[in-house]
């Protein structure tokens, strides 16, 4: 039985979601963040020890990261999600995967932190805005005209920039990345990740 460890409005949801597109059966075990701090509770420490989610159970072993998780779980259970090996669209959609968390999130989470020191940050946002701004175009110069990354039919790329895609509609920026708006509209609109939200708990 495959078990996903899932703090509530995390990057976990889109761990639910492959398991969901795979049609494979398991396990939610739910946490919920502090509703002040926005935190994962203790318990989290206990399964890893960064205390974050994602973290999956898949044969007998744990696995954290998003990005490898969802590799592993296509490995195992979804070669249809990813392109062949030694492709040139291979090589897009490992570059892909690895953007969503190793380059997209940065900006992303400056934004979110210096945001909150307000003037004191001020002098940081030039830079966070002209990065943050230069990563949501490259995500949407590379959506291609069937509305996917990569692909002409959902991948596992799509599955992971969901997340950072996701932070343009929050922060109201549909006008400027219309194609970005559009993906994720279409992504959420899914059987698959309407099921995965339910499973989520609705979040
Ligand atoms: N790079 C990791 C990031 C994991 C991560 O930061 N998860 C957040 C949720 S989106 C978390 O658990 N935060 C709770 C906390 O830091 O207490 C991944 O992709 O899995």
């Amino acid at each position: 039985m495959i078990r996903i460890h899932h703090l509530n409005q995390s990057r976990s949801l889109r761990v639910i979601w492959l398991l969901e597109e795979l049609g494979l059966d398991y396990e939610v075990i739910r946490y919920e963040r502090d509703p002040k701090t926005r935190l994962a509770p203790e318990a989290l420490k206990a399964i890893h020890p960064l205390g974050k989610s994602p973290v999956l159970e898949m044969e007998g072993a744990r696995i954290a990261e998003s990005g490898a998780i969802v590799e592993a779980i296509c490995a195992r259970h979804g070669p249809d999600l990813v392109p062949e090996a030694g492709s040139e669209a291979y090589l897009r959609h490992l570059e892909w995967i690895h953007f969503a968390e190793g380059s997209a999130m940065t900006p992303i989470l400056l934004n979110l932190y210096v945001g909150l020191l307000g003037e004191a940050g001020a002098p940081l946002q030039p830079r966070i805005q002209s990065e943050l701004t230069s990563h949501f175009q490259l995500m949407e110069d590379g959506l291609r005209p069937s509305g996917h990354f990569v692909m002409d039919q959902l991948s596992a790329a799509d599955i992971m920039l969901i997340f950072p895609a996701g932070v343009v509609t929050r922060l109201g920026r549909e006008e400027e990345f219309p194609k970005l708006a559009a993906f994720v509209a279409e992504m959420r609109s899914r059987p698959a990740f309407q099921r995965a939200l339910q499973a989520a708990g609705g979040d």
